[in-house]
């Protein structure tokens, strides 16, 4: 356990490194709901050519890394005007959060909108996970905070348990993927999973790690195995989208091209699936190389759409 305190610019430079890693994924897994994209090409090293225009995913992780970079902590009734007045339906949003964030913008309450979704059972959807990595790596040191700021960031749009559940394991996720990257040691697998524990509700999300943790405990699977037995995002929802993803980032945690690379060979909710993963292994990893870790490539950054300038402190440190 870690016990020390991160200063400012540490916890930015791992949201930057985060953000970074959650928009690459989220703009190449894009590129593969494009005819003619091919993953044998990815997986030699060839990604298509840029540029990747970023969707969603990105568009809202910047909303929430300008909140941490401006404020620290995720202002509830800020992020829900900044998600609704940016909100652009061009960039792939979830159907039922064009409407949360139409009515957001029309003078409703975030909290009645996102309550009265879905019929009244808020929405599930992947989209509370898909945005939340930077808040994790933010606070990488205290990580129970970072599930708190999680579930702040996602009450937002997302009132149903099993997307806000999605969210806080992802932060957590990152967390932890920024202590190992502080303490210079890779978790095996299994021991990554292993720490989500505490933070596990009830619920199909959990059942759902608990398979994962299963499948690391037994002979190895392909990805394409752990996509059949978790799901791959097809059906947008955190249940599918979410255990999944964690099991590629505990097994692939340290070469972020592989991982991506992973997110794209098991199909589904690619952008969604490339940006929860993206997230939380560039956490880890960071941009560029170290010895015995692959970051995120420069050439993937330079094909990705550049973030736009609203986004901060959090998106424009080192570049
Ligand atoms: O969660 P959200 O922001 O979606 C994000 C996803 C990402 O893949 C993006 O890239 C984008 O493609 O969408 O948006 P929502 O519309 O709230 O949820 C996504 C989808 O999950 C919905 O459109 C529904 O299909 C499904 N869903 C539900 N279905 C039944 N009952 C979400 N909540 C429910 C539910 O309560
Ligand atoms: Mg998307």
């Amino acid at each position: 356990m870690m016990s020390f305190v991160l200063h400012e610019p540490a916890r930015l430079d791992l949201c930057h490194d985060s953000l970074h890693g959650l928009s690459v994924g989220d703009a190449l897994g894009a590129q593969f709901f494009m005819v003619g994209r091919s993953l044998t090409e990815l997986a030699a090293g060839r990604p298509p050519a840029g540029p990747w225009e970023w969707t969603d995913d990105t568009h809202m992780a910047c909303s929430v890394a300008a909140e941490l970079g401006g404020y620290g902590d995720i202002g509830q009734d800020r992020l829900a005007v900044a998600f609704a007045e940016r909100c652009d339906p061009y960039r792939g949003y979830g159907a039922g959060a064009v409407v949360i964030l139409h009515r957001i913008r029309d003078g409703v309450p975030w909290r009645d909108a996102a309550r009265e979704a879905f019929g009244g059972e808020g929405s599930c959807g992947n989209g509370a996970a898909m945005r939340v990595a930077p808040v994790g790596a933010y606070h990488a040191d205290r990580p129970r905070h970072a599930a708190e700021q999680a579930i702040r960031s996602a009450e937002v749009t997302h009132a149903h348990p099993e997307g806000i559940a999605g969210a806080i394991l992802v932060a957590v996720a990152a967390a932890y993927a920024g202590q190992a990257r502080l303490t210079g040691v890779r978790p095996p697998a299994s021991a990554f999973l292993d720490r989500l524990e505490p933070y596990l509700v009830d619920g199909q999300v959990r059942r759902g790690v608990e398979r994962a943790r299963r499948l690391l405990a037994g002979r190895a699977v392909t990805v394409e195995e752990a996509a059949y037995e978790l799901g791959n995002g097809s059906r947008v929802t955190a249940q599918d989208t979410v255990p999944f993803a964690l099991w590629v980032a505990a097994t692939h945690l340290d070469d972020y091209p592989k991982a991506i690379t992973a997110c794209v060979a098991a199909g589904g909710d690619v952008d969604t699936t490339g940006a929860i993963v993206g997230g939380v292994v560039a956490t880890y990893t960071g941009l560029g190389d170290r010895p015995d870790v692959t970051g995120v490539p420069a050439a993937w950054l330079a094909a990705r759409e550049p973030l736009p300038s609203w986004a901060g402190r959090a998106a424009d440190r080192n570049g």
